[in-house]
């Protein structure tokens, strides 16, 4: 027993987040470029117009752009035998509107995946990962408007047809479940409401959210048919930013609301992605909500028609649920919280449980039986860059490893797992709160908070273990 031969060992990252250069080439303003830096405490900011004097932190990120031959050169030396990393949809479509590819935007991911392949690193890509062009909000308010369906499969056919040699896997969209949440809207479906501004605090309209995911569905189904029917070497997965919650106590309220929970932010979209169609218990969920799904002719059969072929998620953290409205309150990934009182949590007040990954890799397998990847976990942590250039991040290997140990266990349950892509594997900018301090990364990065730094790259001590990992198929852990 043990994880797989073939088990895929890699990293993940983002466009928005690594790659900078967000104006090169033909490059256009895309979402996350309209976002300001913040803290943990200090919401970062949606400007519908660029300010002067601003930063905005994803403009050059950690510019994998100019440096993306050091950067998998270093992700070769770990033995990564996958890299998950996005394509930034404004780099092909400006503004996501114009019927022609930008070439430049075309050959710089040429030239990614070549060199992934010359170290024999198969591709992840993730088509649209917390970023569209921000003309398709001008226009149409993000996703709310169906017209993003059409734009979204023109992109798809053109990146396909362009890659259909050098990448095997794709992802549709990240987190698609974001836009369940209220911080969703302009993270995950690039809607923009009248009178917003801090991006953890948007005005939020839950039937423009839903009918935004609706019409992401559809694209995404769409995209997964036309992959099948002309690409059959194509393995299509869905994402799911999977925050696992445990009922607080066991008063069957308790558990009551966290069923309800657990549904609406976890299993609602893999549900339609996976089985095809909108789960039962979404009409009365829509019309307790008020929701009402526009849908056109044509749309539940192209759901039935575009599942996809593997499952893969983020997990990073869990969190209680309870009908106490008193109970304490932490923070979490998109979506705060309570408190467990048997977990500890990371500095930004994430719930550290291990256990709990073990666990949502059996609930999700038993729901679904395809097979699952794990395509985003890690801990965000300051960093001290020592004055010798070496960064002593024990803290990380900790984390890393007992997640490890408990896919291991999940692999012995008898879940298919295919592969392990932590986050973050380089450092780069935080997607909720915009900060560098948040890093996440096996290589640091000399950037700082406040847009300063050389962008020289230093292996921490994480890197070596995580190496030997890999080297040894996830049996060596010390
Ligand atoms: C996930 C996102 C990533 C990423 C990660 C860590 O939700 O898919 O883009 O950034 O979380 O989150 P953060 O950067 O906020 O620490």
């Amino acid at each position: 027993m043990g994880f797989r031969p073939d088990f895929l060992w890699g990293g993940a990252t983002a466009a928005n987040q690594y790659e900078g250069a967000w104006d090169v080439d033909g490059k256009g303003p895309s979402t996350s470029d309209m976002c300001t830096n913040g803290t943990h405490t200090q919401p970062k900011r949606i400007t519908r117009e660029f300010e002067e004097g601003t930063l905005y932190p994803s403009r050059e990120a950690t510019d994998f752009y100019h440096h993306y031959k050091e950067d998998i050169k270093l992700f070769a030396e770990m033995g990564f035998k996958v890299f998950r990393l996005s394509i930034a949809w404004t780099r092909i479509f400006p503004t996501g509107m114009e019927t022609e590819p930008n070439e430049a935007g075309l050959a710089f991911y040429d030239k990614v995946f070549d060199e992934c392949h010359k170290y024999g690193i198969e591709p992840l890509v993730t088509i649209s990962h917390y970023e569209m062009p921000y003309g398709l909000t001008k226009a149409y308010n993000g996703w709310a408007g169906r017209e993003c369906i059409d734009c979204f499969v023109r992109y798809c056919e053109v990146i396909f047809e362009r890659y259909k040699d050098k990448v095997k896997y794709w992802l549709t969209f990240n987190e698609i479940n974001a836009g369940t949440m209220p911080m969703g809207n302009f993270l995950s479906l690039g809607i923009l409401n009248e009178g917003t501004t801090d991006f953890t605090n948007q005005v939020d309209i839950p039937q423009l959210r839903y009918q935004g995911l609706h019409h992401q569905f559809v694209a995404s189904a769409k995209a997964v048919k036309l992959a099948h029917e002309k690409y059959p070497q194509f393995k299509m997965g869905n994402m799911i930013c999977f925050i696992t919650s445990y009922p607080y106590t066991c008063n069957p309220d308790d558990i009551v609301l966290n069923q309800q929970q657990m549904r609406i932010s976890n299993w609602y979209c893999s549900d339609v992605m996976v089985r095809g169609e909108y789960p039962s218990y979404a009409k009365r969920f829509w019309k307790e909500n008020n929701i009402e799904i526009k849908m056109e002719p044509g749309d539940l059969e192209i759901l039935k028609e575009g599942t996809v072929d593997f499952y893969t998620f983020s997990y990073y953290m869990s969190n209680c649920i309870s009908c106490d409205p008193t109970a304490e309150k932490t923070d979490g990934n998109i979506a705060s919280g309570l408190k467990n009182p048997y977990l500890k949590a990371s500095d930004w007040g994430w719930q550290i449980d291990p256990k709990g990954l073990r666990y949502t890799l059996n609930e999700i397998y038993d729901r679904y039986q395809i097979p699952l990847m794990v395509v985003e976990n890690g801990l965000g942590a300051r960093d001290v860059l020592e004055p010798d250039g070496s960064i002593h991040d024990s803290y990380r290997v900790d984390y890393l490893r007992q997640h490890i140990e408990q896919m291991r266990e999940a692999v012995e349950d008898g879940v298919d797992l295919m592969g392990y892509t932590p986050w973050g594997c380089i450092d780069l900018v935080s997607a909720s709160t915009g900060e560098m301090a948040k890093r996440y990364g096996f290589i640091y990065v000399e950037k700082y908070d406040d847009g300063t730094g050389s962008l020289a790259r230093r292996k921490k001590d994480s890197f070596e273990w995580y190496k030997k990992v890999i080297a040894t198929n996830g049996e060596d852990l010390a």
